[in-house]
């Protein structure tokens, strides 16, 4: 039975992550900072599945909060044999002089500092174990930029970056480490770059079929199903309708 950790599953991406996995041999540890939704998501997942559930509430940009949560883990729990990178954001479309320091902030401290914070804390344990396996969430913004996206593309770079240290530095340890690189997928994730303005966020998908979040949970459990001497390093994957993070269909 493998214990897995999924950060940011209290929507999108990490809950359809959690629920896939919820019907598998697995406990699952879930993190976010909204309790009612991530507690809710729990207390549903255990009703309707064998799946034991830990939720931990804190920002991964908060360092202290992340050792506290990390180090609260009972020992039913332990070891973390599969660590999901997910939390992260975008926050609004500026061009670099016209963007909030504030906004740039937000995104560097939850996609990279995050990251590595969790990272950091995970990951002695499966080198000490010789075995893991982090599967981190990256964009097609880790391959090129758009207009009014350069710090979140920046971001989404460095974790291409971390994601090809962490396969490098942990090879001697038989450890995976995949990044999938989604292209546009329908979440909360424009509501949450346009500060819940929906109708804004709603015109991105206009035109054409999204990813949905069930997409990239297939893909997870794809790569978490592979046999011991198979890693899949990167996984690219768009709507039909798009290209990359530049050209799209109807746009
Ligand atoms: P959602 O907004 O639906 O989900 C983001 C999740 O991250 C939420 O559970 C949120 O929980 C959590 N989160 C955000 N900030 C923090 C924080 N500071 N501390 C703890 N948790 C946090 O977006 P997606 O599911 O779409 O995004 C998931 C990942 O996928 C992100 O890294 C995103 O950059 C990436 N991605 C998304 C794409 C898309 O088009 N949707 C495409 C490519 C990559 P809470 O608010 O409760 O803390
Ligand atoms: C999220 C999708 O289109 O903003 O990574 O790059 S996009």
């Amino acid at each position: 039975m493998r214990n897995i950790l999924i950060t940011g599953a209290s929507s999108g991406f990490g809950e359809a992550i959690a629920r896939n996995l919820s019907h598998t041999d697995c406990r699952l540890i879930l993190t976010a900072r909204r309790e009612d939704k991530l507690v809710a998501l729990c207390k549903e997942i255990e009703d309707d599945t064998q799946c034991p559930v830990l939720p931990l509430i804190f920002d991964v940009r908060d360092q202290a909060a992340c050792e506290e949560a990390i180090r609260s883990i009972p020992e039913e729990f332990l070891p973390i044999d599969v660590l999901v990178n997910n939390a992260g954001l975008a926050v609004e479309l500026d061009p670099i002089h016209k963007g909030a320091l504030e906004d740039w902030e937000r995104m560097i401290d939850t996609n990279i500092k995050g990251l590595l914070y969790i990272t950091r804390l995970v990951a002695p344990q499966m080198v000490e174990r010789k075995s893991g396996h982090i599967i981190n969430l990256g964009s097609t913004a880790s391959h090129e930029v758009y207009m009014g996206g350069g710090v979140y593309c920046a971001t989404k770079h460095a974790v291409l970056a971390l994601s090809k240290a962490m396969r490098t530095d942990f090879l001697p340890y038989g450890i995976k480490v995949t990044m999938i690189a989604p292209g546009a997928a329908e979440t909360e994730f424009s509501n949450v770059r346009f500060h819940g303005d929906q109708a804004r966020a709603d015109k991105v998908y206009e035109g054409y079929d999204p990813l949905v979040a069930k997409d990239i949970a297939d893909i997870v459990e794809f790569v978490l199903n592979r046999p011991a001497h198979v890693c899949l390093n990167e996984i690219i994957v768009t709507p039909t309708a798009q290209f990359n993070g530049v050209i799209t269909r109807n746009k």
